[in-house]
């Protein structure tokens, strides 16, 4: 074996080899050139991209299907600026994602100096670690604590900044990669499992909320067997959508609309919540205890964040799906009230069937909805971008396999899905993957069809077109009873999507939606799909769930 020294460029590469790194997606810039060469010939693919903030999405969409953080690269200062937007978004929606910078070079850092800004400082506050590689020979080491640090539970952020010298600067001897060590989770304690059954045992009306940590844990089966042998409803978060399958008997649909939504009422009634893999973060817990007064299980491979609505009277940490399982046989009853309550199961369906059945055009907001359900296979992926079709999305889309509706709610970030589509088909190539935006997010990273068509990865966009930032147009008129500074107006969606070399649709009736979204999907392709929506729908939903009164 080749004993001598090595760049830290090439030894770089080699410990993302030893990560298993299969993308590394990224803009090279001046300070960073050592590394993007050395990638050459290693197997690891480089994805150029077209902004740096589409390199950070790419990451954080790769590093949430896998399990295993993605990475994206950039030069320094502006570089790495334009990283921060995935990378906080990581963070907040728990995804495991390592961030990598150049930096300037060590001997000019002690001073005002072109492009250096302390990015260790800047990164900070949105990484579980961020730090700068100081002399070569640290390299291993850190890069294994980046990575070891990013995909532990609970998964996040990481930033590394390489200095310019030190990326050509050579170690003092051969040095091996670290050997990757995966964190398993503990068995869940006994004690603990004995007082959650004690609490379950004497609840009137438990209701089961599933976060997205159910879905990275891998506890579907688990969480259907909990509910089956239980008979007790099964809520999931935005984030966690089809970790419980929607068509199963106890889905009560998803929790986190901003208004008292039908799943909501499934919560009213309900005297014990066992949390399942739910974080705070995903959304704000009074909609579901407002009084504070619930009994909660928290079942997690950590303690939960401290909120007065959310005030754990028995918290079970360690694996999940195993805490679930030793639950239910510490059960000794079934619950009467277990399927979901009917009347939200058939609201829900009554919603999707007014859209299936709705002809208006512009289409309204549940025939899209109706429409994607029917154009996906279960386990087909669309990635909803943050706006009010993510509204419709989140409430209406039965979601049947964890990861299958991808939207951020932690950051509730715009403009990722478009981008976030490229990296979910590279890390699952059977899929067909769809982007849904509205046209406001997708004109924030639509340069990245660009990397779609060059780099070949096939997906379609679906742009809902308002000539608004819609979602923002509802909040102004549901508080201040009208709206100002969010209309605008659109390129030619078709004729632009065509100049990337794309293929671009535009639906002129509501009945072509489908056929289009179904061939769009089959091509091995890049499409981009503009459809009108009517966004009354909106102020329609919010006004008649106000109208709502239960208990369902
Ligand atoms: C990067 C970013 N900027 C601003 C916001 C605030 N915001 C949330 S939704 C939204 C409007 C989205 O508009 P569009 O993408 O056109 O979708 P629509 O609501 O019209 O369906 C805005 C401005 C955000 N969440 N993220």
């Amino acid at each position: 074996m080749d004993s001598a020294p090595e760049d830290v460029a090439h030894l770089l590469v080699r410990c993302l080899q030893a990560e298993g790194v299969e993308y590394v997606f990224g803009i090279p810039g001046e300070e960073n050139i050592r590394f993007v060469d050395a990638l050459n010939g290693s197997g690891i693919r480089y994805v150029l991209v077209r902004h740096e903030q589409g390199a950070s999405f790419m990451a954080e969409m790769y590093g949430r299907l896998t399990g295993r953080a993605g990475v994206c690269s950039a030069t320094l200062g502006p570089g790495a600026i334009n990283l921060l937007l995935g990378t906080a978004d990581a963070l907040t929606n728990s995804v495991p994602l390592v961030a990598l910078a150049a930096q300037g070079s060590l001997i000019r850092l002690h001073k005002e100096s072109h492009q250096v800004i302390d990015m260790v400082s800047m990164f900070s506050p949105v990484t579980q670690w961020a730090a700068q590689v100081q002399c070569p020979d640290a390299v291993p080491e850190m890069v294994r604590k980046a990575f070891r640090t990013a995909q532990s539970e609970r998964p996040g952020a990481v930033f590394l900044a390489v200095p310019e010298d030190v990326e050509g600067a050579f170690t003092t001897a051969r040095l091996t990669p670290l050997a990757v060590r995966t964190v398993h989770a503990d068995a869940p304690s006994a004690a603990q499992i004995a007082r959650a059954a004690e609490v379950v045992t004497t609840a009137r009306r438990p209701v089961v909320l599933a976060g997205h940590g159910a879905a990275r844990a891998g506890a579907s089966v688990a969480l259907v067997r909990f509910a089956e042998r239980l008979n007790v409803p099964v809520a999931t978060t935005f984030h966690g959508k089809g970790v419980f399958p929607d068509d199963h008997a106890n889905a009560l649909g998803a929790v986190g609309f901003m208004r008292h939504d039908y799943t909501n009422f499934g919560f009213d009634a309900a005297d014990v919540l066992v949390c399942v893999g739910y974080e705070v973060q995903e959304f704000d817990p009074v909609k579901i205890n407002p009084d504070g007064d619930k009994h909660i299980v928290h079942l997690h491979r950590f303690p939960a964040e401290v909120d007065r609505h959310y005030q754990v009277t028995v918290g079970v940490e360690g694996d999940i799906a195993q805490a679930l399982e030793a639950l239910a046989d510490a059960v000794p009853h079934r619950f009467p009230h277990g399927g979901a309550p009917e009347r939200i199961r058939a609201l829900l369906a009554e919603e999707l069937e007014y859209g299936r059945r709705s002809e208006a055009f512009p289409l309204v907001p549940q025939r899209v909805v109706a429409d994607v359900r029917a154009a996906l296979d279960r386990h087909d992926i669309v990635l909803a971008d943050t706006g009010a079709g993510k509204m419709w999305m989140a409430r209406l889309y039965p979601a049947y396999a964890p990861d299958t509706c991808l939207l951020s709610n932690g950051l509730s970030t715009m403009g990722f899905a478009l981008p976030g589509a490229i990296a979910a088909r590279l890390a699952r190539p059977g899929r067909r993957v769809l982007a849904m935006m509205g046209d406001g997010s997708f004109l924030m990273n639509s340069q990245e069809l660009e990397t779609a068509v060059r780099e070949r990865v096939p997906l379609t966009v679906l742009v809902l077109v308002d000539e608004e930032y819609g979602l923002i147009t509802w909040k102004m008129e549901l508080e201040l009873g009208r709206h100002r500074h969010t209309r605008f107006t659109n390129p030619d969606l078709v004729a632009y999507a065509e100049s990337f070399g794309a293929r671009g649709y535009r639906v002129r009736t509501a009945g072509e939606l489908l056929p289009v979204l179904r061939h769009a999907l089959d091509d091995d392709a890049v499409s981009v799909i503009a459809c009108p929506v009517d966004y009354s729908e909106n102020l329609r939903l919010t006004d008649q769930l106000g109208e709502l009164h239960g208990p369902f």
